[in-house]
């Protein structure tokens, strides 16, 4: 667990000797449906800088589909954003201390929100397709925690940590300053990498799930755990499983993601910058 602390302070280290970058102000991890909205996020920022994440301590080659495995720095408002395209996945066969590395490198670096973004499956047949929604809170049927092991060193918190309020109230408010009209789920985060049983995703509905999918819930409980204030904002790609009249297809979802990207890059980009001033 300390070792886990310190190759995140070393990636930190890393990522602002390659950026020029000394602090980051806020981390947004951008999900499955969510990498074409990167460029309309930071815009033609001349001081944008790249960096593949292996050149990071502690970043395995990204093996998911739709992960581009690059972090990119850049200015928004004068203030710094880190941005993480693509993610590590459970389902890649890592444990969850290197699924929740990205923002304990993010919390190292300065960055004292975590915006967390992906694409699920919807139960909900009153949203649309391609609808962002804003996370209420989880359920965490991964049965892992990214805080199983010895005690965290003991500049962090206890690895007892709180969740009540692990996603803000504050930041889902000041996105829906933005956009009145963003609806709220809870999500449930299942290890993945098939797709739910019908009955696991009414499983799902009985429990209070609104969206389900394979990420996010891991590193939700790691941004709180080193005091970091949470926003999730999940894509609605397609219906799940049982609910959805066609197959549920990879491919598709990232095709809902692309066409989405303009309009849900524009929140995004919004959302970041009420964040910011505030
Ligand atoms: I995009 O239907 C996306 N990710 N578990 N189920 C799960 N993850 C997903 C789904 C889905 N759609």
């Amino acid at each position: 667990m300390t070792e886990a602390f310190a190759l995140a302070a070393a990636a930190a280290d890393a990522l602002s000797a390659r950026t020029g970058v000394e602090r980051h102000d806020i981390a947004v991890v951008l999900g499955s449906g969510w990498g074409r909205t990167a460029d309309v996020i930071t815009g033609d920022d001349a001081s944008a800088v790249t960096v593949p994440l292996t050149d990071l301590p502690g970043f395995p080659p990204p093996s998911a589909i739709g992960h581009g495995g690059v972090v990119r720095s850049a200015s928004v408002n004068n203030r710094r954003v880190l941005l993480f395209l693509g993610r590590v996945h459970l389902y890649e066969g890592h444990p969850a201390s290197v699924v929740a590395h990205g923002v304990r490198t993010a919390a190292a670096a300065g960055c004292r929100i975590a915006v967390l973004t992906n694409g699920a499956g919807s139960l909900r047949t009153d949203w649309s397709i391609g609808q962002p929604v804003l996370i209420s809170d989880h359920v965490n049927l991964t049965g892992h925690s990214p805080l199983t092991g010895p005690n965290p060193p003991a500049s962090f918190g206890s690895r007892f940590v709180d969740l009540t309020d692990l996603y803000s109230r504050r930041l889902r408010q000041l996105a829906r300053e933005v956009d009145p009209s963003l609806p709220e789920g809870v999500y449930v985060g299942y290890p993945g990498p098939h797709f739910e049983t019908p009955a696991e995703i009414r499983m799902a509905g009985t429990i209070g799930g609104d969206l389900v999918g394979m990420s996010t819930v891991l590193e939700a409980i790691a941004a709180r755990h080193v005091g970091m204030e949470v926003l999730g904002l999940s894509l609605a790609t397609n219906l799940a499983a049982g609910i959805s009249a066609v197959p549920i297809d990879a491919e598709h979802v990232l095709a809902v993601g692309d066409g989405a990207a303009a309009r849900v890059g524009a929140l995004a980009r919004d959302v970041l910058e009420r964040i910011l001033a505030s």
